[in-house]
């Protein structure tokens, strides 16, 4: 039986670390290529398809939207990088304040990176997980949009994905946003790591 899960609160869209919400909880960042399904698994892990905005075109997300989850946890719905028809001003500023937040938010806890199981490891992909390395931060790797492939298919992808990662993830799932696979492994894992999270004497930012 599915559980009900904790609120989803959206609480601001900002860009600038400085005017983050207070980092008194736990914080995971949900990030990946444009397009790869984000804000689709923000909206199902929440039951409400409304709470994120989705687009069938790339780069809908252009800054970085905090939802409260209960009373112990951030989301956070990260821009997407890697599309190309995005300006290079605009590449260029989006990278500098992903690069702050990954290198700056005291209280970020797990970084959730969303790979879409049908695609091939790509450059930025690697590059993206290569800046993670460099801000020590623990990452997870979810694999999205699994009701577009067959068992066996993912199966390999995921091996193909994960072998050509610089680190290894702490651990990986399995996401769909059309059937709810991984919902519950999801929530529950953030839970889990929200609750040992320390709630004082956090570096403020
Ligand atoms: N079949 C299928 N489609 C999905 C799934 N998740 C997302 N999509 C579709 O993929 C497209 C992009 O979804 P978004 O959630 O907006 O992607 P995003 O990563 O937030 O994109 P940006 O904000 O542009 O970075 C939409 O058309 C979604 O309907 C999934 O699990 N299965
Ligand atoms: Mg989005």
């Amino acid at each position: 039986m599915k559980s009900t899960p904790p609120p989803f609160v959206y609480v601001s869209s900002q860009l600038d670390v400085q005017k983050m919400p207070t980092p008194d909880r736990a914080e995971f960042a949900v990030a990946g290529r444009s397009n790869v399904g984000k804000s689709s698994l923000i909206n199902m892990l929440a039951g409400h398809k409304g709470l994120a905005r989705t687009s069938g075109q790339p780069g809908k997300t252009q800054t970085i939207n905090h939802y409260q989850v209960g009373n112990q946890s951030y989301l956070a719905d990260l821009p997407g990088y890697g599309y190309a028809r995005v300006s290079q001003n605009m590449r260029s500023e989006w990278s500098k304040h992903l690069k702050a937040y990954l290198s700056k938010r005291s209280n970020l806890c797990f970084v959730l990176l969303l790979i879409d199981c049908r695609v091939e490891p790509r450059p930025n992909d690697l590059e993206f997980a290569r800046l993670l390395a460099q801000n020590q931060r623990s990452f997870a790797i979810i694999f999205t949009k699994t009701d577009k492939l067959k068992s066996t298919a993912l199966k390999k992808q995921t091996e193909v994905f994960l072998s050509a990662l610089p680190s290894p993830p702490q651990c990986h799932f399995f996401s769909s946003a059309q059937t709810g696979r991984g919902r519950e492994e999801i929530l529950k894992f953030i839970a889990e790591h929200a609750q040992s999270f320390p709630s004082a004497g956090l570096p403020v930012d």
